[in-house]
């Protein structure tokens, strides 16, 4: 097998070293972005594998191309696991992305200008969910619920009376930003009082629901559920469509040929591999710790005096209002923390009074923490560097120690596939 790298190496100096710099970055940093992980070696052999040479217009057994039999097997594997960890009767494993799938949803169930009620994107939602600024927000008529301002919460009356005023034809549960669990037989209840098709976007925690952490959409009854590959679920970037059977010609005719056109092949190939993973007890025991890493950096953080939206969290993430309590925006707290090897972003956070490139908060999550093998007393580590970073951000040498600090305490925890 020639050495790929090697010949990297060799042809492009400048690429290459670009690629061993993020490696080095990655490896000496702690990575609290929530959506962002670490994916398996096995994936990262099969994303740069010959099955990105293919392409592949069609489904197994109706293609548009010749010399399928490798990929219609991939692709295959890839559906029937996904139905499995699931448990849902239809898997279409080819859009490229999130945006992607999302719009498949919507463009195969529903006409233009058909009413969606999803989550408004400060207190938690998608900007595939109906931010005015996407083309999405465009086409459809999108009714944005709000998160209840005494405890942050989805205030599921006001979901109801919402519902009931504009009757929607698809309600949209799933975020990108909110730190609790979602109450999806309240969500179906109220889909099925006005008539409507129920769909989660679980993105963000489709890893834990495979691993039996958080609940699964279809035990209550859903009829969608999208998720990306490559968030909680430690998958390649990639996107799937989970449906009942009686939706399934329509989501696939949506993916393809309605949107898009060659699926990349590596990445369902990836897809597959990562739902074998998804299976295993050592997923499932992943899957727990994430919660439980969460609660911990919650607590830690919260009794130092930050303060949280919804005052803790019930998944993998959390949202610190940092302007509150340590009189920085979420700009310059990213700022300090990422001096320091700790990586977040800044956050809007509900009703921000803040433009989005400095809003008022950072989101933290453990999926990439817990998937190099940090648990609870980690977290306390963790959250007394935060806290102390952010109350002490002017203090050059308390940052340069705690950075010192951050890159040894990382040395103890190898990077899955570097
Ligand atoms: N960019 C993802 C996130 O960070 O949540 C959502 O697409």
């Amino acid at each position: 097998m020639p050495d790929n790298l090697a010949m990297l190496e060799q042809n492009d100096p400048a690429v290459f070293a670009a690629l061993k710099g993020e490696e080095q970055r990655q490896r000496s940093g702690i990575e609290l972005i929530p959506s962002e992980n670490y994916t398996f070696p096995e994936v990262l052999a099969t994303l740069g594998s010959v099955f990105t040479n293919k392409y592949s217009e069609g489904y197994p057994g109706r293609r548009y191309y010749g010399g399928q039999e490798f990929t219609d097997e991939v692709e295959t594997l890839a559906r029937e696991r996904a139905k499995a960890v699931f448990r849902c009767e239809h898997a279409n494993v080819q859009p490229l992305s999130g945006s992607a799938m999302n719009q498949a949803v919507y463009l195969g169930l529903l006409k233009p200008g058909d009413t969606i009620m999803a989550m408004d994107l400060s207190h938690g939602g998608h900007l595939t969910h109906g931010a005015p600024v996407s083309h999405m927000g465009k086409l459809f008529n999108f009714v944005r619920y709000v998160t209840d301002p005494r405890d942050g919460s989805i205030d599921y009356d006001q979901v109801r009376r919402d519902a009931l005023a504009n009757k929607p034809k698809l309600v949209l549960c799933g975020y990108t930003s909110y730190p609790r669990d979602i109450d999806y037989a309240a969500f179906k209840a109220i889909a099925d009082e006005v008539g409507a098709l129920t769909m989660t976007d679980a993105s963000h925690f489709g890893g834990l629901v495979a691993g039996g952490a958080m609940n699964n959409p279809f035990d209550f009854g859903f009829d969608v559920v999208t998720t990306t590959t490559h968030k909680s679920l430690r998958g390649p970037r990639g996107g799937m469509v989970l449906c009942s059977k009686a939706l399934a010609s329509k989501v696939d005719k949506s993916v393809f040929p309605g949107l898009q056109g060659g699926p990349h092949m590596n990445a369902v190939a990836a897809i597959a591999v990562t739902l074998l993973k998804a299976q295993s007890e050592e997923f499932k025991g992943y899957a727990k710790q994430v919660l439980l890493n969460a609660k911990t950096l919650a607590k830690s953080l919260m009794d130092q005096q930050a303060t949280l939206i919804t005052g803790g969290t019930d998944n993998h993430m959390m949202v610190v209002e940092t302007t509150s309590s340590f009189g920085l925006d979420g700009r310059q707290a990213e700022e300090v923390l990422d001096k320091v090897n700790i990586t977040t972003n800044k956050q809007i956070i509900p009703d921000d009074p803040n433009p989005p490139l400095r809003p008022s908060g950072i989101r933290i999550g453990t999926p990439a923490a817990t998937a190099r093998g940090m648990a609870e007393s980690d977290m306390q580590q963790l959250g007394e560097w935060i806290v102390t970073c952010l109350q002490n951000s002017e203090d050059e040498g308390l940052l340069h120690d705690t950075r010192e600090s951050v890159k040894s305490f990382c040395g103890r925890f190898p990077v899955p596939g570097i």
